[in-house]
């Protein structure tokens, strides 16, 4: 019997729309589900800076291997399907690693994903090896197996998948698509954690695409999706509803605060631990047009608001994805984001991604060990009213 999906049967990013990707009408959709995020509107945490703003966060570790990668990688392995590959490549903090493999199992073809050796989160570790990806710890950091894979797959045979990939920029694109559908418009502003500016970029070409759909500028646009969008030129634009885009860094890992790439990147942050940004120049361009900033956070304050996060609202992220709300928390106190403001941040990963730092974190919570009698577990439900 032929497949046929009934209308409310949701099959992912690229069949909602395939309009607005550089795909024709009967590609076949490598896909898992992606996209379709959760866009919850924080409560108790915007109480804490006595501000009058509004805070969404865009729940990206919900997606089918739990990162934003997913969107990315349905249109990269897709593509790469279509082309005739039989095998795609990455150097990954994790979570790319993570989406590769799960698209490759999907489509029957290899993945070999190149990761920093010790400086994964453990369920990304075992992501890639449960999906069946050939994995190579090297003994060095992302920037090093970027560079290793571009010059691998100079000579050989393989997809690269990595946000250098244009098709991963554009699936990743549709994130703003569908937070202009669920608030009915842009954001003021958006913050993303930024560790390569992958996101950051495609995030803009979303919200620029949008904008001259909506008839926002009255002549061509888009200086980012290389013809994809059927645009060029300089974007003349009559009112611009699109945000101010945020990018925050730990401060162990800020290249676009040094102004330069850092060679020994450190942070708890291990999906953001990345020195030699590949989207460095789109990111810059991202802040000039949209009147944005980079920002950079201790470890400390990142870990704290992932905590917070966790604790006062309910929403379990990684560590990385809290430094999107830690700095966006930070310049909402200051005033840097005036109070009126309507801020959506990204939450790029699920917080079930790393156990360990987690588990640290949360070491102050309460957990007893009782005997298995009904008088304890009264006790301590007493001790804890
Ligand atoms: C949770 O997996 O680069 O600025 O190799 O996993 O688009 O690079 C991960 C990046 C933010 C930064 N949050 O996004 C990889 C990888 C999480 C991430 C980022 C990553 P970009």
């Amino acid at each position: 019997m032929k497949f046929q999906a009934t209308p409310n049967h949701y099959t992912g990013l690229i069949d909602r729309y395939r309009s607005r990707l550089p795909l024709s009408a009967d590609t076949l959709a490598i896909s898992l589900g992606e996209g379709n995020t959760p866009l919850i509107r924080l409560s108790n945490l915007v109480k804490t800076t006595g501000k009058n703003v509004d805070i969404y966060v865009k729940y990206e570790g919900l997606n089918p291997t739990g990162s934003f990668k997913d969107r990315g990688m349905t249109m990269a392995v897709t593509k790469a399907v279509e082309a005739g590959s039989k095998a795609i490549i990455c150097a990954s903090t994790g979570n790319t690693s993570a989406a590769a493999a799960a698209y490759a199992a999907r489509a029957g073809i290899k993945a070999f994903v190149l990761i920093p050796e010790g400086k994964i989160a453990m369920g990304k570790l075992a992501q890639a090896m449960m999906y069946g990806a050939i994995t190579m710890q090297i003994r060095g950091n992302f920037d090093d197996g970027m560079q290793l894979v571009k010059d691998v797959a100079a000579k050989t045979n393989v997809t690269i998948v990595n946000s250098i990939n244009p098709y991963r920029l554009q699936g990743q694109k549709t994130a703003s698509f569908e937070i202009i559908e669920e608030l009915g418009r842009a954001p003021d502003y958006h913050a993303l954690p930024v560790g390569n500016a992958g996101n950051i970029t495609a995030h803009w070409i979303g919200y620029t695409e949008s904008a001259i759909q909506s008839g926002e500028h009255t002549t061509n646009a888009c200086s980012f999706c290389e013809g994809s969008c059927q645009f060029t030129g300089e974007p003349i634009i009559a009112k611009d509803s699109r945000p101010k885009m945020l990018g925050f860094q730990a401060d162990g890992s800020a290249p676009f605060m040094r102004g330069a790439p850092v060679k020994d990147p450190e942070t708890i942050a291990t999906a953001i631990r990345i020195g030699n940004p590949q989207s460095w120049s789109q990111a810059h361009e991202v802040m000039k047009e949209s009147g944005g900033w980079f920002g950079e956070l201790p470890d400390s304050e990142i870990l704290n608001t992932q905590l917070l996060l966790a604790s006062l609202e309910g929403v379990f992220c990684e560590p990385a994805s809290a430094a999107s709300v830690a700095g966006v928390l930070r310049d909402v106190k200051s005033g840097k984001i005036p109070e009126g403001s309507t801020i959506v941040c990204t939450l790029t990963g699920n917080g079930l991604k790393d156990p360990d730092t987690a588990m640290e974190l949360s070491k102050d919570a309460v957990r007893l060990t009782i005997d298995a009698t009904l008088d304890q577990v009264n006790q301590s439900i007493l001790n804890h009213l």
